[in-house]
């Protein structure tokens, strides 16, 4: 049957030789701004969240959509999962979200690819089955307005399937020192670590003029491959917050958080206890994974049109 809002032939074979395909629209900018006003108490209470964490802490955006119904709404938007589908087949988890503010003066987020994501707790946080290429496709909606000024992604074309940093490297936490590194003149960090650290070759540095700005209007998504090398500009202006909304999905035939009870990542510790994944579209025949029908404020997990 075809998807109302599934990639087109050529929208998918672009997909696969760059990585990424978009921006497109799902809210107008008004709506999100409306949205966003909204939102932004609710990002500061935790009553609900499912991580004990203070909300000043670096992972407190991580799975907001398992406790603030706008974003667990946000996740099953049609128009997002027919794309996926087209991706993916139709048997999708959503394993994590996280949100990425970029205040005024911020730097930008270093070059990476996640294919395991151990690449801050050191431990796979999903597993394919072994014949499969890794990584999540990540859904990232502009809850702001993104453009190079104020931090929008940048991404390179094509280098999704060969991983030039090896995540099973020690990379150290260290927020003091690695903050202030400037990289080929642009201020940027992987919150608290320094991502070259991971790097497979000591002396790769990547190609920025290969590189393309995804300049996005507020209430716009792109999607792309956790694989593709990916980074973003710092937030250079006095004034504009860039605010994302990242989602990540898999099929459900991956292990998400394979044997393990906590998170240990950016010098915190979380517990998984009342973690699960969604499913946001198809069946679960794999069972590998715990999967919550509802947020935790009793929101039910139904994709919307
Ligand atoms: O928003 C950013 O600066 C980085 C986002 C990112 O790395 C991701 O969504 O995977």
């Amino acid at each position: 049957m075809d998807k109302k809002y599934g990639l087109s032939e050529d929208e998918l074979a672009a997909f696969r030789k760059n990585g990424y395909i978009g921006p497109f629209d799902l809210y107008s900018p008004e709506e999100i701004g409306e949205t966003y006003k909204k939102l932004r108490p609710q990002m500061f209470d935790r009553e609900f969240a499912v991580y004990d964490l203070d909300h000043t802490s670096l992972l407190a955006g991580y799975d907001r959509h398992l406790d603030i119904d706008f974003f667990s709404q946000h996740i099953m938007q049609r128009r997002i999962l027919d794309k996926l589908e087209s991706i993916l087949g139709p048997d999708i988890l959503c394993w994590r979200s996280e949100l990425f503010p970029k205040y005024p003066g911020d730097e930008g987020t270093d070059w990476h690819q996640a294919d395991t994501f151990a690449h801050a707790s050191g431990a796979p946080q999903i597993e394919w089955p072994s014949s499969e290429f890794g990584g999540a496709v990540t859904v990232w909606t502009a809850v702001t307005e993104a453009n190079e000024e104020n931090g929008c992604l940048r991404f390179i074309p094509g280098t999704q399937e060969e991983m030039f940093y090896d995540e099973s490297k020690e990379m150290a936490y260290k927020p003091e020192e690695v903050n202030k590194l400037e990289k080929d003149g642009i201020k940027r960090g992987f919150f608290g670590y320094d991502y070259r650290n991971l790097q497979k070759d000591p002396s790769f540095v990547p190609d920025e003029s290969a590189a393309a700005s995804i300049t996005m209007k507020a209430g716009q998504f792109v999607i792309f491959w956790s694989t593709l090398m990916h980074s973003s500009f710092p937030n250079t202006t006095t004034n504009k917050t860039r605010l994302g909304f990242t989602a990540r999905y898999v099929p459900t035939c991956v292990k998400v958080y394979p044997d393990t009870d906590t998170v240990d990542e950016y010098g915190t510790v979380l517990s998984l206890e009342k973690y699960g994944t969604v499913l946001v579209s198809g069946e679960d025949d794999y069972q590998h994974n715990k999967i919550l029908n509802s947020n935790t404020r009793g929101y039910v997990f139904a994709s919307e049109d």
